[in-house]
């Protein structure tokens, strides 16, 4: 039996856990277990122009150097009550550390916008793609409304968005991916319904911790590779604790790697079927996902949402596929 190896589009704004989601996925994709087709970069966590370099750096780091990275549609959200995340991720999304990676050779100004790269690899190769989608979701949205009908011709959509029965982490009770953009999102939600939802719910749960991190670089402390992880960590425990986000345990949130989880090792997570909806009116719900939880019959479902996850087994293999790629 032949197996064909995910081919995904990752959709990313770096972003600390941004940032080990790249690792984690450049080191499938070097066991052959994943393909990269392209990466589209998103602006979120910091400015479109530095989630560019930062996701052309982390390629050249992990010796992807050669997959296109798309810049990110600028300012999708028609009003601003959120404010990116530059205070958690730093100046340059990844730690401040972005001057100790190396430079690639993708220039901002000659690149392609993401959402043209995704409709083209849509459009190429439909039912094939996976998009891993771990950032606002205004290049997805600009494509759909670019080209109507594009979203639906991807395989599946893996989003790290929303919090449904937990608070949120950039408003009392959105997260941040939906809240930064959620007319993005309400037209990503309203027209698919072969979404896979990761919420806050379960990566509140993902704590990768210094032990664990220094654990992963003793393989090989001298690599590049192994010196960024560690001061990438470090960087993103300090913010984490300074912003409660780990009940005091020294580590940080790897919301978006979770995305990873589902795709190849899906026995780390537990899923809901939901037709899930996005606030966008509240004055105080703005950005928050929801779905129906009454026992009423539903009318239908636009994605599967994870619901529980063996936290501790998830980080473990992601620790043994971080190794690989010091
Ligand atoms: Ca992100």
């Amino acid at each position: 039996m032949s197996i064909e190896v995910p081919k995904i589009i990752l959709d990313t704004d770096p972003g600390g856990d941004d940032s080990f989601t790249f690792l984690w996925l450049m080191s499938l994709a070097k066991q052959g277990l994943a393909e990269i087709v392209a990466v589209t970069s998103v602006d979120g966590n910091v400015h479109a122009q530095l989630t560019f370099a930062a996701s052309a750096k982390l390629l050249t780091l992990g010796g992807f150097a050669d997959v296109e990275v798309g810049r990110g549609i600028i300012g999708g959200s028609d009003r601003d009550d959120v404010e990116d995340a530059g205070a958690i991720h730093g100046k340059d999304g990844m730690g401040n550390l972005s001057h100790t990676l190396p430079e690639s050779i993708q220039s901002y100004e000659a690149a392609r916008s993401s959402d043209d790269i995704l409709i083209e690899k849509l459009k190429e190769s439909p039912g094939e793609m996976t998009i891993v989608a771990i950032a606002p979701l205004t290049n997805l949205a600009a494509a759909e409304q670019k080209s109507p009908g594009i979203l639906k011709l991807a395989k599946e959509i893996v989003i790290m968005g929303g919090a449904f029965a937990v608070p949120g982490n950039i408003t009392p009770e959105a997260e941040f991916n939906i809240a930064y953009d959620p007319e993005a999102a309400k037209l990503v939600f309203d027209t698919c319904d072969h979404l896979i939802v990761i919420p806050l719910d379960i990566t509140r749960k993902l704590i990768l911790t210094t032990e664990i991190a220094k654990a992963i670089a003793q393989v090989k402390p001298e690599s590049e590779v192994a010196q960024f992880m560690i001061s990438l960590c470090q960087f993103m425990t300090g913010t984490a604790l300074a912003f409660r986000e780990t009940e005091g345990t020294p580590g940080f949130l790897v919301h978006d790697a979770a995305t990873l989880a589902y795709l190849f090792y899906p026995e780390t997570l537990t899923f809901r079927r939901a037709q899930v909806w996005i606030e966008t009116r509240g004055e105080w719900t703005r950005g928050k996902t929801l779905f129906d939880r009454r026992n009423k019959a539903k009318a239908g479902a636009n994605a599967w949402v994870a619901v529980g996850v063996d936290a501790v087994n998830l980080l473990a293999v992601m620790a043994e596929d971080l190794k690989l790629i010091l």
